[in-house]
């Protein structure tokens, strides 16, 4: 039996070598191989976190740059942002350019034949004592031209104004038609800024609005503002006059200056602005003033343009 245990003890040691071997020798070749593994995958995510890289190369650089194995996965990701971005850059762009298009709008330019009322007074209106009034020009407007099919769209359209009892008149003169001069044909409203509105029925392109208030005689009417808008309230609106250099009427300083009154009426450029209603108003005048009567008169309107859009 002892003979047996010393021949057995020399083995032991083998036996545990033998053993212990195996098991050492896995977790040695295991150090090495996962610290690469992991080192790779880490890589990966970060190349893959830049998503942008692989945005840019999905649609051009790609073939160049990119590397078989970080394409597949980024552009996941990568194309979830792309998709949201364009549609948000394209809709806002297209919303604010309609309004900068519309008043430019110009075709073919030609002569458009006026029916100006009889002269009540000879001569070059005197330079009144009247601040921000522009000097008289002292000869005949030149030609009216404008985009070829424009025509007289408020003839006979539909007028209201802002004073409940007008003191002389009919709202319908101011586009009947007749623009002589006479007490007879103008519609009078009450001293202080009041208007008058035209309802051409629909939204129309407007080239020119031309204003008679009473050229009966050289007068210089104040506050004299032209808007155009699509809305009977005039809460939005385009003002292409404005000579209010005060802004005592309570729309903004205007930059444009006075004029006096002549037959041949005040052209205001509408540039091409597009709207159903026109509104325009005034604050009395230079000589109803002095008499403490200091009324707003409106003989004519007539609005120059293309119906429709
Ligand atoms: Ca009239
Ligand atoms: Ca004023």
């Amino acid at each position: 039996m002892k003979h047996i245990r010393q021949l057995g003890r020399p083995w032991l040691p083998l036996l545990v070598i033998a053993l212990l071997v195996p098991l050492g020798c896995s977790p040695v070749a295991s150090t090495s191989s996962p610290s690469e593994s992991s080192s790779k995958k880490t890589e990966t995510p970060k190349k893959g976190s830049t998503s942008k890289t692989p945005e840019e190369g999905s649609t051009s650089k790609t073939p160049e740059e990119g590397t078989t194995p970080e394409t597949p996965e980024p552009p996941e990701e990568g194309t979830t942002p792309e998709t949201p971005e364009p549609p948000e850059e394209g809709t806002t762009p297209e919303t604010p350019e309609p309004p900068e298009e519309t008043p430019t709008t110009l075709g073919d330019m030609v002569e458009i034949d006026l029916d100006l009322p009889a002269p009540a007074f000879r001569g070059t209106p005197v330079p009144l004592n009247e601040p921000n009034v522009a000097k008289p020009r002292g000869k005949p407007r030149g030609p009216f031209l404008a985009p070829k099919g424009t025509i007289n769209l408020s003839r006979g359209k539909p007028v209201t104004c802002s004073d409940p009892a007008p003191a002389a008149g009919e709202v319908d003169f101011v586009t009947d038609g007749d623009k002589e001069a006479s007490d007879f044909g103008y519609l009078e409203l009450r001293p202080g800024t009041e208007w008058v509105q035209i309802d051409l029925g629909q939204k129309s392109t407007i080239y020119a609005v031309f204003l008679w208030h009473n050229h009966a005689e050289a007068r210089v009417y104040r506050d004299v503002i032209v808007e155009i808008s699509d809305d009977p309230d005039f809460l939005e609106s385009e003002t292409v006059f404005n000579n209010d250099y005060d802004g005592s009427s309570g729309m903004g300083i205007g930059p444009d200056m006075g004029y006096v009154e002549t037959s041949e009426g005040k052209l205001v450029d509408g540039r091409g602005f597009q709207g159903r209603y026109v509104r325009l108003s005034s604050r009395g005048n230079n000589v109803d003033v002095k008499n403490d009567d200091d009324k707003n008169h409106y003989t004519e309107v007539e609005i120059y343009g293309k119906p429709g859009t």
